[in-house]
């Protein structure tokens, strides 16, 4: 049986795939949205009790190969939902009447790359014309505040191919991206984006391209973080800071949350998972459950609360 305390190679994680897909054959699908730069299939699992057009909520992880915490709470998660369906009240009725789309390996080539080459590696692998360095940071490449390098206070976006956050020759350049706007505008129904990435222990809201966060929605989500992160916090005692991603982390142009709020989706957050720095994207394995059994309270509370304010 699949070890959830390990780290996993990309054939593994598709395979265990198809494992939960065969357990639960009516909640959940496996779908491909694209192929990678490296023609790698784009799977993203599909939790949903049937209905046509429902609402969603959109999750990824991976984004970054590096963080390898992402992609191992994405498999933990996919079989906590899995399992819960019918079990526990607030996933139920979050997927009687709504869908959950999960990409797990949002960046597959980064991450073949990882376990192949540079465990480090964060960016995709595409090759830059007229460049030795190769890969597109995928969270800069979004069409929102695309670029930015310019701006005085920004110094987070870069035009240099060969900076660790290259923005890529234009918006939405790299497959990867491109396939989850186009899944993302095809579906028309995405209420919610939650994009995971690590480490740091923040949970962030739009904008990273901004100083100011969109005001009309800044104080619910303020007190949706405020209550996530209390949540998270009970389970082991993990403090999270949260707030916009520019007054929190860094001013950053070309997000995915940015893109996902200014394209219509109101509950678009991110989270930066464990640790605050001692082991970084070298997480140990023995802190995968600990990291996903503390998330999951969280994830609920922004599920729950799309689920009630739609
Ligand atoms: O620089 C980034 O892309 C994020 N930090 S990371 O260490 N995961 O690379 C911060 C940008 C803020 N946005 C999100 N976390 N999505
Ligand atoms: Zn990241």
């Amino acid at each position: 049986t699949f070890d959830f305390s390990s780290y996993h190679t990309l054939d593994e994680i598709y395979s265990w795939m198809d494992t939960l897909v065969e357990d639960h054959p009516s909640l959940v699908t496996k779908i491909q949205i694209g192929q990678s730069y490296e023609n790698r299939p784009l799977y993203v699992l599909k939790f949903s009790t049937g209905g046509s057009a429902r609402p969603a909520i959109w999750l990824d992880t991976g984004i970054h190969s590096r963080e390898w915490i992402t992609q191992a709470t994405g498999v933990w998660t996919a079989n906590k939902i899995a399992e819960e369906y019918g079990r526990d009240a607030s996933v139920t009725a979050i997927l009687d009447s709504m869908d959950i789309f999960l990409e797990i390996v949002t960046n597959p080539d980064g991450f073949a790359f990882t376990h192949s080459s540079n465990r480090l590696w964060r960016k995709t692998r595409s090759i830059n014309a007229g460049s030795r360095c190769v890969g597109v940071d995928p969270n800069r490449n979004w069409d929102a505040g695309f670029g930015g390098e310019s701006w005085a206070v920004c110094a987070s976006s870069s035009s240099n191919p060969c900076s660790e956050t290259y923005h890529g020759p234009h918006p939405h350049s790299e497959r990867e991206v491109k396939a989850i706007v186009d899944f993302i505008r095809g579906h028309g129904g995405v209420k919610s984006v939650i994009s995971i990435h690590s480490y740091s222990q923040m949970l962030l809201f739009p904008y990273g391209y901004r100083m100011t966060p969109p005001l009309s929605v800044v104080s619910l989500q303020n007190e949706l973080a405020k209550k996530a992160v209390s949540d998270l916090a009970a389970v082991f005692g993990t403090k999270y800071t949260y707030g916009s991603i520019a007054n929190t982390i860094y001013m950053a142009g070309g997000t995915t949350i940015d893109w996902a709020y200014d394209n219509g989706v109101k509950y678009s957050f991110s989270l930066e998972l464990r640790d605050s720095g001692r082991y970084g994207f070298l997480l140990p394995s023995s802190q995968i459950v600990p990291t996903a059994t503390e998330t999951w309270p969280a994830l609920l509370d922004i599920m729950v609360h799309v689920l009630e304010h739609p």
